[in-house]
């Protein structure tokens, strides 16, 4: 009995190991970045994960998210779980959290920003709406609506981050002038700080 007081009071000082719940931030293995979870929910009862389309991205779906700060690069790893089955979702970085408009997240994050981007018109000139200015993950889901994507952009964060990732309905990103960056509606997001 008091071995068990004692593991008790042990694991209440310096915290138990096991797998991280929902809205946990952790250190990801390399010890540095972070590591976060959430759970899509209606908007309605949403904190940090926020679904717009019940189909395309269904409550209850789980969503992993990995920053790991390099030397000059970061590397982002998303890993779903229980989306919709067999299909793909372009993923970006967002400059806003997450809110109960898929709007909210505002434009991506780019580390150059466009000048010639406004809030109504946002970047879509490939020279800075492309996958090394902006991240850009690519998702395509199993059977069982699972799927992992992982990009290494050649920046680090300093002064400014990301503040979620977006879903959109498309499976790829525009890469053309004019459409650079575009995939569609939002499906759902996720407000994940990336430091
Ligand atoms: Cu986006």
């Amino acid at each position: 009995m008091r071995i068990v007081i004692v593991g008790a009071a042990l694991c209440a000082a310096v915290g138990c190991g096991g797998d991280p719940r929902p809205g946990d931030a952790q250190l990801s293995e390399e010890g540095v970045g972070s590591r976060e979870i959430g759970v899509l929910a209606p908007v309605e009862a949403a904190d940090v994960a926020f679904t717009y389309d019940a189909e395309a991205a269904p409550p209850g779906a789980e969503l992993e998210l990995e920053v790991v700060p390099g030397d000059g690069a970061t590397t982002v790893r998303l890993s779903a779980d229980l989306l919709q089955p067999d299909r793909g979702y372009a993923v970006h970085a967002h400059t806003d959290p997450c809110g109960k408009k898929g709007t909210d997240a505002g434009p991506h994050y780019q580390h150059e920003v466009d000048p010639a981007a406004t809030p109504e018109r946002p970047s879509v000139d490939p020279a800075y709406a492309n996958p090394r200015n902006e991240i850009w993950l690519e998702l395509t889901t199993d059977g069982q609506g699972n799927g992992t994507a992982e990009t290494t952009v050649p920046f680090v964060f300093r002064d400014r981050a990301p503040a979620s990732i977006v879903l959109h309905e498309q499976p790829t990103t525009a890469t053309e002038h004019g459409r650079a960056g575009s995939a569609g509606a939002r499906l759902a997001c996720f407000t994940v700080p990336f430091r």
